[in-house]
């Protein structure tokens, strides 16, 4: 008999790139310890974590049963989704063409579509001062991107193919078409394909996850989180 599988500590934070990894986690029905790392606070700064995530962001995992059955840990969301299905065999692709493509799409979320919507996201919502070009360049920007992924599915079911990290990659970042300045009308094929993995239990479920204690902060006005968030340097 197989030993049970001890719960992964998850590092999260409800935003789309926490989702990526609580999505997987759920799909996988993977057993995780959530942690909450509270960026609005500085969490993100505390030196256990920046130990297994030096870039002080989230989403970060340690499994304790690493590939060669030692701890270990994995910061960069698409590193984690990528590792996770290598852990489990599942999403990743299954021939050496499918695996190519899941990664071109992971890629292409984690280099484009999720820099551009934050960026898009960011100014037009969040900074202080509300400057056209740049709110013009990056909501052009994600429009441009929803073609690139309207024109995949219109050919394919999922980006990749089959269902893979790839589209749990991309979901938060579709889902929040209205704050980044989008008509999701316009897309047809990415309008099928947002409302099919929304259907999804387990996207719901890892869209869903929050600590039900947590207190909702606006960040168009905490100034402390502001302060936290925007304008960080090296350190
Ligand atoms: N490239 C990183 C980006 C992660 C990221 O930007 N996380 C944000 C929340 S969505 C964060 O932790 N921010 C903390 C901070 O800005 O200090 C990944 O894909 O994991």
């Amino acid at each position: 008999m197989n030993a049970p599988q001890r719960p992964i500590d998850f590092y999260y934070w409800p935003t789309p790139n926490g989702w990526k990894i609580s999505i997987m986690l759920e799909e996988c029905e993977l057993p995780y310890a959530l942690k909450m790392v509270d960026i609005t606070r500085g969490q993100q700064f505390e030196p256990s974590f920046l130990a297994i995530s030096p870039n002080n962001r989230m989403p970060a995992i340690v499994d304790p049963d690493g590939p060669d059955g030692e701890p270990i840990s994995v910061f960069e969301s698409g590193a984690i989704l990528q590792y996770l299905a290598a852990k489990t065999g599942r999403f990743g692709g299954s021939t050496a063409r499918e695996r190519i493509a899941v990664s071109e799409w992971l890629f292409w979320q984690v280099g484009g579509l999720g820099p551009m919507a934050g960026q898009a996201n960011h100014f037009r919502h969040y900074a202080s001062e509300k400057i056209p070009y740049a709110i013009d360049r990056y909501t052009n920007e994600v429009n441009r991107l929803y073609g690139v992924m309207n024109r995949r599915l219109e050919s394919h079911e999922f980006l990749a193919g089959p269902y893979s990290i790839a589209d749990m990659a991309c979901i938060g970042w579709v889902r929040g078409w209205n704050r980044a300045g989008q008509e999701i009308t316009d897309f047809p094929h990415l309008h099928r394909w947002l409302d099919a993995l929304l259907a999804r239990p387990a996207v719901a479920k890892g869209i869903a996850l929050d600590d039900p204690n947590r207190r909702p902060i606006d960040l168009a006005s905490d100034e402390e989180a502001r302060k936290i968030l925007f304008g960080q340097r090296a350190r």
